[in-house]
């Protein structure tokens, strides 16, 4: 039996905002737009203090302003929410390199091989990503990805919930149709049409009622998926960005051998984190800060990625023979970027 987890961040943008503005915890937040609600622009998120008064996702900010007059408008900084996207989703990967990412604050793991109870891994990955970003997130684990994501959305915020297939009737069936993966709204008002308005309704119709209606194709889909059928397997698409290490001497350094070294012990460390992952790079790049804090970089993009220790090691000492050295070195790092996945993981 396949154990896959769904990972929903709980109201993402505006938890991020939250840190930041822990003056506002509590408050009514609405992230959108450029953060003036007189100005045109949309809700991307708000806080659960802020749905309370009827706020949602893609609301103009004026809407959201006439029914929350005292409410907290932030602009949006999609820089630094994607930068915390990759923070979370590279904790995820440690936990199962199977990994599917669903966007900027979800993703599935197929936690099927990790030998751990479903529930402890759960709590595994809310502790690391509540102690490492400060952040809340919802969990769903259940046999596939259809059931997982249901599953994630049933207890949020800070939610976890395990389901088994004999759970559809009781939890599963109740939910509006529309909280089925694949009924959008058209489908969902043609349902509706139908007498039908929950899941455990479509799972009532028969298959041929639901064929003639909708086609062979999602006809027979919506057949399976209200039973809570779904087979699809995950897709592991998420690479991180890039993997780095530097570091600053005590003393600023002018003998190359040490530099040398020093670059040789980074490089093996960042070549270990990328093997871990099942990943392996194009482009190294060795970045230097001399003592007077200019920083220079000097990379290399190779004809192929690789994750060989000699072969980037000596990538990255060419690129080092490449700086001019007339000042000492305050720091020195190397990053790997252009990765993929390995391709004995794809
Ligand atoms: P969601 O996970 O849908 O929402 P959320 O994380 O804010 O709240 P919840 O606790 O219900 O999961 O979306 C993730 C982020 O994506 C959200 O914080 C902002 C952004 N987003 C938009 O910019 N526009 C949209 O219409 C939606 C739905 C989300
Ligand atoms: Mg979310």
């Amino acid at each position: 039996m396949q154990r896959i987890l769904h990972i929903d961040m709980d109201a993402f943008f505006a938890a991020i905002e939250l840190k930041r503005h822990p003056e506002l915890i509590g408050e009514p937040v609405v992230v959108g737009g450029r953060g003036d609600p007189t100005k045109r622009g949309v809700v991307s998120t708000a806080s659960y203090e802020a749905r309370q008064f009827g706020i949602h996702s893609a609301m103009p900010l004026r809407t959201a302003l006439k029914l929350c007059p005292q409410a907290v408008f932030l602009p949006v900084d999609y820089k630094e929410y994607s930068r915390v996207s990759e923070q979370i989703k590279r904790i995820l990967h440690e936990f199962s390199p199977i990994m599917e990412d669903g966007g900027i604050d979800e993703a599935y793991l197929d936690i099927t091989r990790v030998e751990q109870p479903s529930e402890a891994i759960a709590r595994g990955i809310k502790n690391r990503i509540w102690s490492a970003q400060g952040l809340t997130c919802s969990i769903g684990i259940a046999p596939n990805k259809l059931l997982a994501k249901i599953a994630s959305d049933l207890e949020k915020p800070d939610g976890l919930t395990i389901l088994t297939q004999e759970d559809v009737p009781a939890r599963i069936w109740p939910l509006p149709a529309k909280k089925l993966y694949g009924v959008g709204p058209k489908t969902d008002e043609r349902l509706k049409r139908m007498g039908i308005r929950t899941i455990g309704e479509i799972a009532s119709a028969s298959r041929q009622v639901l064929v003639s209606e909708f086609g062979a194709s999602h006809g027979n889909y919506l057949y399976e998926a209200s039973r809570g059928i779904d087979d699809r397997p995950l897709v592991t698409n998420w690479v991180p960005k890039s993997s780095s290490r530097e570091t600053t001497f005590e003393k600023d350094i002018g003998n190359r051998q040490i530099l040398a070294e020093t670059l040789i012990h980074l490089t093996d460390e960042v070549v270990e984190e990328i093997r871990k992952g099942g990943f392996e790079s194009r482009t190294v790049t060795v970045k230097v800060r001399f003592s007077d804090f200019k920083t220079h970089t000097r990379g290399k993009t190779l004809n192929e990625a690789i994750d060989d220790a000699g072969i980037i090691r000596s990538t990255a000492l060419s690129c080092l023979e490449r700086f001019e050295f007339k000042k000492r070195v305050r720091l020195i790092g190397i990053r790997l970027s252009g990765l993929r996945i390995r391709a004995k993981y794809r």
